[in-house]
């Protein structure tokens, strides 16, 4: 981060200490048209901030500095920014719906692969959802299984169940991520196996979660449909590693590609999709990229000062490197979107959550916030409190469609109305004098005051559609990519992952072993014997 532009933006944080939001709005009741604006059918209304044009003017000086316009371009056109990985970051590429659009990986034009993935895509959901795919013994496909962990199955989880009102009803989707065999168990006795599909979806296709629930699916399947063969007629793959498909006896013909420029948590737009695409067919499966490019071009394009990833990404560094809010609250009124916080979180905390620059030095601030949620108005009834009256600043995000896909007499109204009034009543408050006057006693006086002054982003969309879900999700992921940059980290990279996917291994020996080895330190040792024990070994 520009040291120098940070001081200024610091300095002006000292100077602003005594004015509240509502100050700010007494001064100046025109900050909430100029503090909003719209892209890829989202709008924004960022006026209840501690900001001002001058705290603002400060902030875009930082994205300037930290050469923002460049690393946009870097991106867009393949430069190898995951760096420490030696790869291109192309997920934007995934969903360019420019039909003569190039993008080139060492001097390669990935556009026709895409394309093609595409295609392949499309053409088998479109049998699948048909009920042209046929199950092994002649019937239909009428449930399908994703198994995938982190990016390849938050996103898929997500958007499946953002977009159900979009979704073929008379089917089924489920979700197996976790290597607890509860979750696979539980997932198999709500299908019957001669009408489901299993997508295992891998990028890598050796993550032990992954292969060890889809090495047991694919017992279970033989075992109910008693023959091998069956395998192919119900197992396909998505993955970017072709020899372990074929070898866990998926044919190569089933398995729909993706590219090592795809990050894990990015590649929702991939072939990873595949499971929503079945969900929601091609037609709609397209309207969600285009949503993604909508927002992709507006990024790319819009001056910083009017651009919603850079503005949201520069409101969080202010709170984060400004005001020490070490999380962000994301709060989506909207049912469908019940998964988005936990989708929001890979992408954000596995993104910037690193501790060195580019350089390998320590950061000297911090980076990656805390980012959690829960849909409105169910969070209002729990932790709301901590954000209206606690010592913690948690700006919050939330997120609303002026329109439902179930009108249900005035619920929606009430819902709304909720969600408008959270935010008044954060930036605003009630003070003593307020409390007074309504008639609370003077010992409550100081329980029933609210400080205020907390500050919110709005978004707004009309409905939520497969076109406004994808703009939203490329809205975050550009925002944590900005982030990236100003905070000069590598957002692509996740050696953290890398390191628990090596160590489970480590200590599963010890589990299983006739000996276990000891080597660990006296906790672990202790907690390893203690299950020996109680699993009889
Ligand atoms: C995402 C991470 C991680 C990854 C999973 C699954 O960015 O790298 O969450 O998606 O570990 O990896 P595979 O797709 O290779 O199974």
């Amino acid at each position: 981060m520009d040291a120098q532009a940070w001081e200024k933006v610091d300095e002006l944080i000292d100077r602003n200490q005594e004015k509240t939001i509502k100050d700010l709005f007494a001064e100046d009741p025109g900050r909430a048209e100029r503090y909003s604006l719209e892209a890829a059918g989202w709008y924004l209304d960022y006026s209840k901030n501690r900001i001002d044009d001058a705290t603002l003017k400060a902030l875009l000086k930082l994205a300037e500095k930290a050469g923002l316009k460049d690393e946009i371009e870097k991106m867009f056109t393949g430069k190898k920014i995951n760096a420490t990985e030696g790869r291109a970051v192309l997920h934007t590429a995934l969903r360019n719906m420019d039909p003569k659009a190039k993008v080139k990986v060492d001097g390669k034009d990935v556009m026709p692969g895409v394309r093609k993935v595409l295609k392949a895509m499309g053409d088998f959901s479109d049998t699948v959802r048909r009920g042209q795919w046929k199950g092994f013994t002649g019937k239909r496909i009428k449930y399908v299984v994703n198994i995938g962990i982190g990016g390849s199955d938050l996103g898929p989880v997500m958007a499946n169940i953002a977009l159900t009102p979009y979704s073929k009803r008379n089917m089924k989707f489920f979700f197996v991520s976790n290597v607890d065999s509860t979750h696979l168990a539980e997932t198999l006795r709500e299908v019957k196996a001669d009408q489901t599909l299993f997508i295992v979806a891998s990028k890598t296709f050796t993550t032990q979660e992954t292969m060890s629930n889809a090495e047991a699916a694919k017992a279970w399947l033989v075992k109910e449909l008693g023959d091998k063969k069956a395998v192919a007629k119900h197992f396909v793959a998505v993955s970017t590693a072709e020899k372990e498909v074929s070898a866990f006896g998926i044919d190569v013909k089933n398995m729909f590609g993706f590219w090592d420029w795809v990050g894990g948590r990015y590649s929702l737009p991939s072939a990873i999709g595949l499971s929503l695409m079945i969900a929601i067919g091609r037609n709609n499966y397209k309207k969600f990229l285009k949503g993604y490019y909508k927002m992709d071009r507006h990024f790319r394009t819009a001056r910083f000062a009017r651009n919603m990833p850079v503005i949201l990404a520069l409101l969080g560094i202010l709170y984060h490197n400004g005001y020490g809010a070490e999380s962000y609250c994301v709060l989506p009124y909207d049912q469908y979107l019940s998964r988005f916080p936990a989708y929001l979180q890979q992408m954000d905390m596995e993104s910037n959550g690193k501790g060195v620059d580019k350089d390998g030095n320590p950061v000297p601030y911090t980076t990656g916030p805390i980012e959690w949620g829960e849909p409105g108005t169910n969070g209002q009834h729990s932790f709301y409190q901590l954000i209206h009256q606690g010592t913690h600043l948690i700006p919050c995000d939330f997120i609303g469609c002026s329109r439902t896909h179930n009108p249900v007499g005035d619920l929606h109204d009430k819902l709304m109305a909720n969600l408008f009034a959270q935010t008044e009543a954060l930036a605003f408050g009630k003070t003593a004098d307020e409390c007074r006057k309504e008639g609370v006693p003077e010992k409550l006086v100081p329980f029933k005051t609210f400080e205020g002054n907390k500050p919110t982003n709005t978004l707004l969309c009309d409905e939520l559609t497969p076109e406004t879900l994808g703009a939203l999700i490329a809205l975050y992921e550009h925002k944590v990519f900005v982030q990236g940059v100003i905070w000069n980290v590598y957002s692509y990279d996740q050696w953290g992952v890398q390191l628990g996917k090596v160590l489970a291994k480590g200590v599963l020996s010890d589990l299983t072993a006739k000996k276990p080895s000891g080597k660990h330190d006296a906790s672990t040792n202790r907690l390893i014997a203690r299950y020996r024990a109680a699993v009889g070994r």
